[in-house]
């Protein structure tokens, strides 16, 4: 009997991989082990190009969707890796590029209504890198029973998906469960804004180390550095990534930055200039909408400041 499973752990032994309710403990299929080079397909899923014989670590990463041979005692053989939609990686070992997570779609960008103030040229910073990914940013406003959600008006106005909530309460909570319901997240922003407090609203006794932790090896706290899934019982998985920790810009050209403001990309198309990156070229469509007030003045300043 075969089913389908997502890979929440690697490690030497094996893989373990989420099948429905059950974790099965997982090796895999002999010719399984080469590497995958990915296009884009016409749907934007990523296929398989051609697969050379050749063993690597990114043969299989966590978050990877994998058809399962079920054996018996909740163990099994990954047969078939599925096309992966994403592949976040960083800088590994030796300048290697390594695979953190497969799949990943969604990044909840936190931040607090007050205690601390949110820093919006901040959350600007984080919404750019999330759409540089390809990843789907939904902002979270917690601790909303402090303050009203005010400040994050401005990005339901650029339809943003923004959730109020408060750790402490309650509010918000169940809906932030129905967005990631079927969804591999995670989360990020500063510290202090209550991740780790929303992560144990949503999953009482889940703590990860998600934000500031750093790499604390006592105290009970994990020691291992790699990547898993925590599944959440609503349906849905929360990466716990160290290499999210950083998550930040990587090195994006001036017309990249431009086109993870999507309140630009419907405006640009008309600047005179294909090149225009919106600073002091004569014909700048941007520049006009700000004239007339169409693309807030904040907005682009965080945007001038990003090309910095
Ligand atoms: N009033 C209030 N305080 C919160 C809320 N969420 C977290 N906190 C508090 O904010 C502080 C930082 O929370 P923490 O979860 O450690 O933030 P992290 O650094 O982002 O993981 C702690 O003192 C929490 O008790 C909330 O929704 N409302
Ligand atoms: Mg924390
Ligand atoms: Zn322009």
């Amino acid at each position: 009997m075969t089913a389908e499973g997502v890979v929440l752990r690697a490690s030497r032994a094996g893989y373990a991989v989420q099948v429905e309710a059950l974790v099965v403990h997982c090796t895999v299929k002999g010719n399984l082990t080469k590497d995958f080079e990915y296009t884009m397909g016409p749907t934007g899923a990523r296929r398989v190009l051609r697969a050379r014989r050749h063993i690597a670590r990114d043969t299989l990463a966590v978050g990877d969707r994998v058809r399962v041979e079920m054996g018996p005692k909740g163990h099994g053989v990954i047969l078939e890796v599925l096309p992966r939609t994403s592949r976040f990686s960083r800088a590994g070992f030796r300048g290697h590029e390594h695979t953190v997570v497969c799949n990943l779609d969604l990044i909840a960008i936190v931040f607090a209504c007050a205690h601390p103030n949110p820093d919006l040229w901040k959350l600007d910073r984080f919404l750019v890198a999330a759409e540089a990914e390809g990843l789907r940013p939904v902002i979270v406003a917690n601790k909303v029973d402090l303050a009203p959600p005010d400040p994050f008006v401005e990005y339901t106005g650029l339809d943003y998906v923004t959730i109020a909530t408060s750790a402490r309460t309650g509010i918000g909570i169940a809906r932030l469960l129905d967005v990631l319901a079927g969804r591999i997240s995670a989360f990020v922003g500063p510290s202090g804004v209550g991740k780790s407090s929303l992560l144990n609203a949503l999953e009482p006794g889940l703590e990860l180390r998600t934000a500031d932790v750093g790499h604390v090896t006592h105290k009970g706290r994990h020691t291992t550095t790699s990547a898993q899934l925590i599944a959440l019982r609503h349906g849905g998985w929360v990466a716990d990534t160290p290499g999210l920790r950083q998550f930040d810009l990587l090195n994006l050209a001036p017309e990249e930055i431009a086109d993870c403001f999507p309140e630009f990309r419907r405006v640009e198309e008309r600047c005179r200039f294909d090149d225009c990156i919106h600073v002091a070229e004569p014909g700048c469509a941007i520049k006009a909408a700000l004239d007339r007030d169409e693309i807030s003045r904040r907005r682009y300043e965080s945007y001038l400041a990003l090309l910095a």
